[in-house]
């Protein structure tokens, strides 16, 4: 997969050197590039904002910047069109993802949506955003989308993205040596997963409950379940509000 970034803070990014992302960049699995904004002005201040139009607070990205950058980064394989209309996209043109608290929400099946596609892009937005023509007419070239992680607001975009990066690559085959880490954690069924436990078996008088020295699988994997369930009640009734009733089989009554 590969992944270009464009930012006026590309230092935000160098954690991608780290861990398994950067571990995934050396093998080859995945190629990031990140972008300076600013090498796509002109002005002696490189300016990439100005006030914006009807008023109010702060500052918005100016156009013409994010033009010049995606011009470079997927070059415009037909004439530009003159106004707002469009054409259909292949589902082979790049995915441009606009991180912003105005977009649609984040979650792992928009991880696995994004971890299928050859070539993203991240447009990180500062101030209070970029200018909509430029998603306007990059939709022309790219698939944008507009995501946000969740309901507060950040200063920018970097740190939502480094988020949705390492949700994403993780998810790359060959990235997680135990595919089975993938299944069985968080979020993989709709469920939030056990409680875990490692040695020693006491510690500070707490014992690990007895069902999992038992080496009965069935036993573990019921009591699991039923785990799954109460805390995925506990924490967050949501998702099991809109849990298919198929998820709940009739295993889960008993338990
Ligand atoms: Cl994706 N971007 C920004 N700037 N703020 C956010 C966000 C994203 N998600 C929640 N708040």
């Amino acid at each position: 997969m590969r992944v270009d970034v464009l930012t006026i803070f590309p230092d935000y990014f160098a954690p991608l050197e780290l861990s398994l992302i950067g571990k995934a960049r050396t093998t080859g699995l995945l190629d990031v590039g990140v972008h300076d904004l600013r090498q796509w002005t002109h002005d002696v201040h490189r300016t990439v904002d100005d006030t914006p139009y009807g008023g109010g607070p702060g500052m918005v990205m100016r156009p013409e910047p994010w033009g010049a950058a995606f011009d470079e980064l997927v070059p415009p394989d037909r004439p530009p069109l003159t106004g707002p209309e469009s054409v259909p996209l292949d589902d082979r043109a790049p995915v441009l993802i606009v991180p912003t608290p105005a977009g649609q929400r984040f979650d792992q099946a928009m991880a696995h949506a994004f971890a299928g596609e050859r070539r993203l892009i991240f447009a990180c937005g500062r101030y209070e955003g970029i200018d909509q023509r430029v998603l306007e007419e990059a939709a022309t070239r790219m698939r944008v989308r507009e995501v946000s992680l969740g309901d507060y607001v950040l200063f920018g975009g970097e740190v939502a993205v480094l988020v949705m990066l390492e949700a994403v690559v993780r998810l790359l085959p060959g990235v997680i040596g135990n595919a089975e880490s993938l299944t069985e954690e968080s979020h993989a069924n709709g469920l939030l997963e056990a409680p875990l436990y490692t040695k020693p078996a006491v510690w500070r008088g707490r014992e690990v409950p007895e069902v999992l020295r038992s080496g009965d699988h069935g036993r573990i994997a019921r009591w699991r379940r039923a785990q799954s369930l109460l805390r995925t009640a506990a924490q967050r009734p949501d998702m099991l509000a809109s849990t298919a009733p198929e998820t709940l089989d009739k295993h889960d009554v008993a338990t």
